[in-house]
């Protein structure tokens, strides 16, 4: 069968990468970046590279299941009768208790069309604001902070500005792992000229450090602080541009009154930063010719998040470093398309075309332009509140679309309460496997990557076409068809005998509707569509039909998007975190984003060779900490917040800061038993973003006395195996689940508890991965409680199950990686201990080179004998392709390399 290419992008970040699809027409076999792609000009990173080895079928939701009673299971059914029961529900619920008892729950991994739909069917048919995103727990600090100063959400800048700026301000971005493609084109562009300055703000030493000039590791949550302080000392010296200011902002007064207390002294102290950090800083900022600033959730997610864009926005505009080369304010998106969500007005306070839900003449241009006769007035629900809604009944049915939020919100005890009383909740989802499908009384599945057509809007302001390239699997259909299907049935009933306002037929014909929209608003995209963009490549808004051509660079001709064409000066105070460290809770926790991970991980978790890197939950703290506790590294701790309690292992980690922890957003239930990370997280939010604060919640942790252990490693079949595995274990404190194994997959699992558990499971167990069967060499000693399973076939371990105690377990996979089960093992297998053979490694090791398989022990072997990272890249090949674990790499060279 003949390989087809389609061009496509990837459906992970927001940097928007172009990549090539290399398939047979049916099945995806390979990605290549695109090299005509402007954002990434044929990169990808570790998590593109390995798309198509990602979303096991197994794993994908295939067709229409319906639960017809809480506790009742769901069965499948076909499409007209899920869309029919949908439309008669909803229908029902509309009259019986209004349209604001119903609610949207949708995501920045929508495309445009997708959301347009969403948007149209909540607001203008059902007649609710109640549809917001997941947007609000990432960019909704930035859409506030882009409307305060400069009157529109529009990032004023382009990746060009990267490689072409001066002077680098990375904030609560980790651009190495989030952004690895953007990270790559600054790593060449300061390798080209090292005199480029970038600071890095972030309370820990991220591998994005690695590249800079001066790191502030400020105490969590003090950005304000920072930047107000920085300002102070712009001012003292005279490092602003008093003629910008003059000509085109306003409100300068009053933050320079609030400035003043914000005195190099007391901003040091408020920040746990050195006075003479802070001035390098402000100098480098004040002095060079051009300055950039890079932010994200560091600095979004926060319940200051409003007031840290402001207070950062400040910097430029009294700079006057903004809509110049190499300039502005440029914040992350964190989304593949969030910002076409924010374009389209996928948040409940937003309509499309950046118009406001809170205003009246925005309504009516709106409803005209559909043709109803009003939008609501009533206030929508923003993502915490919408779930509160939910438990508390006032939402009564509720659509959940391309989100996973019993993983990803804050609170999780709430979320789950809240699905699971929740009289109708719809899921339209490509993987069944998420927490939040197991709510789900009707699960709709859904196309995905590679499966559906559209456009996304990246962080450039820069839309571009995504194309299919195969058929999606089972039933399941792309999300605008779904919603347009749902709609028209919901229309007999609430718009009877009225044309269709979804009679749509095509992504291209949405658009096309949809952008009327946008003419003469800021984000003016009235002169694209799909057929252009794929004449042109992919452009950037404005791009109106007079002009016929994209924009780079907004604000140029300093004329802001506000009523007089004015920036403004936003003057807030700093103000602390909601949870500091208290006698009862004496760390700051800190959740933030893997490398080769995706979120709840529904696509990244189906590839073992994504857990190289990174292959269970650990809860980071510095060695500090674990010393005072006297912890040892993968020790078991009870870690507690105002909200919820969490049993994983600890790791050592002198990157984070004492007196802080971190733990990546991950993990969900099904990875981590007890609700996952966001157990521990607080929904406090923002006053005016309503985004919450996910950066920093205050914990404590315990040793966790669990005496009995589990380990298992199973290869083959393991996404089946996995979820069959999963709810058996319930029973357990601890359960960390995880894949390994690039070329031979295989399910790893470690778990504790208080007394053994019951023998039943481990049979149940021993069946699901076979070690009921076949050549199994058994152990117990009942007295102790320990017990051995290994099986062996063709000379090497295929299935291993420690009980009791797992001493052995790193030793046992370096024994099943290697491919031999050895005499060695023979003679620790009939060993009353379980403890490795005197002498053997008991060391676990990791892959720091995704692409070319290489783990960190061989690297610190290289680096050890001298090789710095160009003789590593030759020797080894790490570092050659993707360019991901370059920083780490860099990191391993600096810490061990002997001073020649
Ligand atoms: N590999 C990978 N990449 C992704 C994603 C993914 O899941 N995996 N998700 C994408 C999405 S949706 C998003 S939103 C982005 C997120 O991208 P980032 O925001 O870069 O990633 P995070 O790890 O969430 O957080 C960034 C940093 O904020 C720091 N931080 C914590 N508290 C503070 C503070 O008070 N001040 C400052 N200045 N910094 C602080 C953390 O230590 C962390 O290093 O990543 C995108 N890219
Ligand atoms: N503690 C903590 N929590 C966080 C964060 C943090 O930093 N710390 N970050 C927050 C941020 S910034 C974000 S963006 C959120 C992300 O949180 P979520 O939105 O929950 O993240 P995903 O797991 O990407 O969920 C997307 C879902 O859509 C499904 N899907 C994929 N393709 C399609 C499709 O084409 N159609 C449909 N219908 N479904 C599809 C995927 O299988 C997946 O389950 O997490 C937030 N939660
Ligand atoms: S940087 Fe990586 S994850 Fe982000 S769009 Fe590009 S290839 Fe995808
Ligand atoms: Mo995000």
């Amino acid at each position: 069968m003949s390989t087809q290419s389609t061009a496509s992008t990837c459906c992970y970040c927001g940097v928007g990468c172009g990549v090539l699809i290399e398939h047979d027409g049916k099945r995806v076999l390979d990605v290549a970046g695109d090299p005509a792609h402007p954002a990434n000009l044929g990169r990808l990173c570790s998590k593109g590279a390995t798309l198509h080895k990602t979303g096991d079928l197994a794993a994908r939701a295939l067709y229409p299941e319906l639960r017809l009673g809480k506790g009742l299971s769901r069965s499948r059914t076909d499409w007209d009768s899920a869309m029919s029961h949908a439309a008669e529900v909803f229908g029902r619920t509309i009259a019986e208790h209004g349209p604001d008892s119903v609610a949207f729950y949708i995501s920045g991994q929508l495309l445009t069309e997708d959301y347009y739909c969403f948007n149209k069917l909540a607001r203008a048919l059902v007649g609710t604001n109640n549809i917001d995103s997941n947007s609000r727990l990432c960019m909704s600090s930035a859409v506030v902070g882009y409307k305060r100063s400069l009157g529109a959400d529009a990032p004023p800048c382009s990746y060009e500005d990267i490689e072409q700026s001066d002077c680098l301000l990375i904030a609560g971005s980790n651009m190495a792992f989030a952004h690895p493609v953007l990270f790559r084109r600054l790593e060449a562009a300061k390798a080209a000229d090292p005199s480029k300055r970038v600071i890095v703000i972030d309370p820990r030493r991220t591998d994005t450090c690695e590249i800079a000039d001066l790191h502030l590791a400020i105490e969590p949550g003090t950005d304000v602080a920072l930047f107000h302080g920085i300002l102070h000392l712009l001012l003292w010296e005279g490092w602003i541009d008093r003629d910008f200011i003059e000509a085109h902002t306003d409100r300068f007064d009053q933050l320079k009154t609030l400035v003043r207390d914000y005195s190099p002294a007391i901003t040091a102290q408020l920040c746990g930063i050195s006075e003479d950090d802070l001035h390098s800083a402000a100098r480098m900022i004040g002095t060079a010719p051009s300055f950039l600033s890079l932010w994200c959730m560091g600095l979004n997610q926060s319940s200051a998040g409003s007031a840290k864009n402001n207070a950062l926005i400040n910097l430029h505009l009294a700079t006057g470093q903004i809509g110049k080369v190499g300039s502005g304010p440029f914040s992350l998106t964190g989304q593949p398309n969030a910002m076409g969500g924010r374009e389209t007005g996928s948040l409940s306070n937003l309509l499309p075309g950046h118009r406001e839900a809170g205003n009246a003449e925005h309504r009516a241009e709106v409803a005209e332009y559909w043709g109803v006769d009003a939008l609501p007035a009533n206030v929508g629900l923003s993502a915490i509140e919408l779930f509160e809604g939910v438990r508390s009944g006032r939402i009564k049915a509720l659509w959940i679309a391309c989100t996973n939020p019993a993983q990803s919100m804050p609170n999780q005890t709430l979320i789950h309460e809240a699905l699971a009383t929740c009289p109708f909740v719809i899921v339209q989802e490509a993987f069944f496997t998420t927490e939040t499908c197991r709510y789900a009384d009707l699960l709709l599945p859904a196309a995905s990557w590679g499966e559906k057509e559209g456009t996304v809007t990246n962080s450039e302001r820069r839309i571009s076409h995504v194309r299919s390239a195969v058929a999606a699997p089972g039933d399941a259909r792309p999300d605008w068809a779904i919603v347009c299907d749902f709609a028209r049935r919901l229309e007999k009933q609430l718009r009877p005998g009225q044309p269709s306002l979804f009679d749509f037929t095509s992504p291209a014909q949405i658009f096309d509707e949809y952008k009327a929209l946008t003419a003469g608003r800021d984000l003016d995209y009235s002169g694209l569509s799909h057929a252009l963009i794929d004449t042109l490549g992919p452009q950037q808004w404005p791009f109106n039909a007079e002009t016929g051509q994209g924009t780079a660079r907004l604000y140029s001709d300093g004329i802001f998007a506000t009523d007089n064409g004015h920036a403004r000066f936003v003057a807030e105070p700093y103000r602390a975190a909601q949870e500091t460290r208290d006698a009862q809770f004496p760390l700051i926790l800190n959740t933030g984003r893997l490398r080769d991970h995706w979120h709840g991980m529904s696509r990244t978790g189906t590839a073992a060779q994504l857990f190289g890197h990174v292959e269970q939950a650990l809860l980071s703290l510095h060695p500090d900490e674990l010393r005072r506790r006297n912890l040892n590294e993968g020790d078991l701790v009870r870690v507690s917040s105002r909200r919820g309690e969490l049993i994983l292992p600890v790791e050592s980690d002198a990157q984070i800061s004492p007196g802080q922890a971190f733990l990546p957003m991950h993990w969900g239930d099904r990875f981590l038993k007890g609700l996952g990370s966001n157990v521990l997280t607080q929904p406090a939010f923002d006053p005016l973003s309503k985004q919450p604060e996910l950066k920093q919640s205050s914990i404590n942790i315990a040793h966790a006395e669990l005496p009995w252990e589990l380990f298992i490693l199973a290869e083959g079949r393991v996404q089946e195996r996995f979820e069959a595995i999963r709810p058996l274990c319930e029973s357990l404190d601890y359960l960390g689940m995880g894949l390994i194994g690039r070329d031979r997959p295989a399910l790893l699992i470690r778990a504790a508890a208080a007394t053994p558990p019951d023998t039943a499971l481990l049979a149940q167990i021993d069946t699901l991965i076979g070690l009921d069967n076949g050549p199994v060499l058994r152990y117990d000693d009942a007295g102790r409680a320990i017990g051995k399973r290994v099986k062996i076939e063709d000379g090497r371990i295929t299935a291993v199950r420690l009980t009791g105690e797992t001493a052995a377990r790193n030793w046992l996979r370096g024994v099943w990686q290697s491919g031999e089960a050895d005499a060695e093992l023979r003679r620790w297998f009939l060993a009353p201990v379980s403890a490795p053979p005197g002498g053997a490694s008991n060391q676990q090791d990791k892959t720091l080179c995704n692409c070319m398989n290489v783990s960190q022990s061989q690297i610190c072997a290289g680096i050890e004998r001298g090789l710095n990272l160009d003789g590593l890249k030759q020797e080894l090949g790490c570092g050659t392709q993707c360019g991901s674990c370059v920083p780490e790499i860099k990191r391993l060279i600096s810490s061990l390399a002997v001073p020649a």
